[in-house]
């Protein structure tokens, strides 16, 4: 199922065939579809190193992280002999991580090169809403125009930013970047870095395949698999180090089933930081937009390689057919670490949030839509070409499509219960905006450890119930599905908050 490099891009895939997957009411239940999951191309591994880039801070002040950014074209080279026309931040891919400390005050000046208008969204964050990125509150920064985003950072954790317009093509094509947040009381390791897990779907030339209206059934799934911009990295581990590794799922639609080969993972941190203790598992499964953080220690002794590794997961429409793939590797290698720091058996405390005020439900819903020309509003990819026949699937929350989505009044400081009910014949990442939440019913189990998430996966036809307080910042928020072909296709809708 895998291809070796140097066989040719040729987007090989597996051809699903679907019957009625719509349910019977609908009224397309007898169109017969067929998804392709492209095969995933094998790379031999590479020896790095593969850190992301550190953004400069321009602002001397101590607790001031000023850092300019500008989002424009640029070769980034992925492998050997694969160099790829992206859209990055300052020339890289993945863009430069932001290193802040809990309280800076975060200043990011964003001119915009790109041949058409963007904004930044600050996935997890929690900035005010005029800061959030969003179309709804700021205008797109038009081509050759600046803005400047401020806000302080309140929580410590691994986060991200992207384009919260246009999502689906504007990330594909490499607009992605991290925010590190430390906080007073982190845990001490031998190393502590970022790992953007990705992918790209690359044409027979090796750049970008063109953006189809078919890959918004099950989202854009790519035919190579990134970690930091590289296919297939040898990450370096000095020997009996303790070493901690923060991943970020920034893929429109893959989803990450995290395992290493060999050992069950130690997991310290989720969306929102730090977790109450360290929880040993065997995988986690990494949804987009998701984050989570491991510690490994390393072998004592130089040469051990392990394989990181994405298991099978089916997230409906046979997606499960595709094999698992190969994310990286990492070596034990160098200086011997003398006196290793212990990961503490106790983190932090995580209250548990209060009962809640109000219970929403939102129900998710597609559509396999009905049959049209190839392409839709706003977007230059079209169908397969030439008047082929496509369908345009569209995904709503409680049957509203945005941009006339669903709408909801929230009042500051309260607590609420969202029940997520997932209708559809496959799993969507639910993220909201401005406000972290905790998860109290994961399709009928309560979770076995408190963590604070901003991003959860809705199994198909299961529910999830979180709940959410309403902390610090009235305003406009934006909840959505983050595969960023359902967000752009109607599965989004927004929470007003307004002061008591
Ligand atoms: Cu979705």
């Amino acid at each position: 199922m895998t291809r070796k490099m140097g066989l040719g891009f040729g987007v090989g895939c597996v051809a699903l065939a679907l019957v009625g997957c719509s349910g019977e009411e609908s009224k397309d239940s007898a169109v017969e579809a067929t998804f392709d999951i492209p095969e995933v191309m094998e790379v031999e591994p590479m020896e790095g190193p593969f850190e992301t880039v550190i953004a400069d801070d321009v602002d001397p002040a101590e607790n001031v992280v000023a850092v300019v950014l500008e989002a424009k074209p640029a070769t980034v080279k992925i492998a050997d002999g694969i160099e790829v026309e992206m859209w990055t931040y300052n020339g890289v891919f993945p863009g430069p991580q932001i290193s802040a400390k809990v309280g800076d005050t975060v200043r990011v000046t964003l001119k915009n090169s790109l041949p058409e208008s963007t904004t930044i969204h600050w996935h997890g964050v929690r900035v005010p809403a005029a800061m959030d990125g969003v179309p709804t509150l700021q205008s797109p920064i038009g081509v050759g125009e600046e803005f400047v985003y401020e806000f302080v950072v309140p929580d410590a954790g691994t986060f991200w930013y992207h384009p919260h317009i246009r999502s689906d093509e504007q990330v594909e094509r490499g607009l992605v970047g991290t925010i590190v947040v430390r906080g007073n009381d982190e845990p001490e390791t031998t190393t502590d870095r970022v790992f953007v897990l990705d992918d790209l779907l690359l044409n027979a030339e090796g750049q970008l395949a063109p953006f189809e209206v078919q890959q918004a059934m099950v989202g854009r799934q790519g035919n190579l698999v990134v970690v930091n911009g590289k296919a297939n990295p040898i990450v370096a581990m000095e020997p009996g180090g303790l070493h901690r590794f923060r991943f970020v799922n920034a893929a429109n639609a893959r989803y990450f089933r995290l395992k290493l080969d060999g050992r069950s993972l130690t997991q310290i941190a989720s969306d929102g930081g730090l977790l109450e203790s360290p929880q040993t598992i065997e995988e986690i499964l990494l949804v987009p937009g998701e984050r989570a953080e491991v510690v490994v220690t390393a072998d004592s002794q130089e040469g051990e390689m392990l394989t990181w590794k994405s298991g099978v997961y089916d997230r409906g429409h046979g997606t499960g057919a595709a094999p698992e793939v190969v994310l990286f590797q990492s070596k034990t290698m160098g200086e011997a670490v003398v006196n290793p720091p212990a990961i503490p058996s106790s983190l932090r405390v995580i209250d548990k949030l209060g009962e809640p005020i109000i219970q929403r439900t939102l129900k998710l819903e597609e559509s396999m839509g009905n049959m049209g020309e190839g392409g839709h509003a706003g977007h230059q990819g079209h169908g397969s070409g030439s008047g082929t026949m496509v369908m345009e699937p569209t995904f709503s929350f409680n049957g509203k499509t945005w941009p006339d989505g669903e709408q909801f009044v929230g009042k500051l400081t309260t607590v609420e219960e969202w029940i997520l009910d997932n209708t559809t014949e496959m799993d969507h990442p639910f993220h909201l905006h401005g406000f972290r939440f905790q998860v109290t019913d994961n399709h009928g189990e309560t979770p076995t450890f408190a963590a604070w998430r901003d991003t959860i996966n809705v199994k198909a036809k299961q529910t999830t119930t979180l709940r959410v307080l309403l902390e610090d910042h009235p305003g406009q928020w934006m909840f959505h599905c983050h595969i960023l072909e359902h967000a752009e296709r109607g599965m989004m809708g927004h929470l007003d908050v307004t002061a008591p």
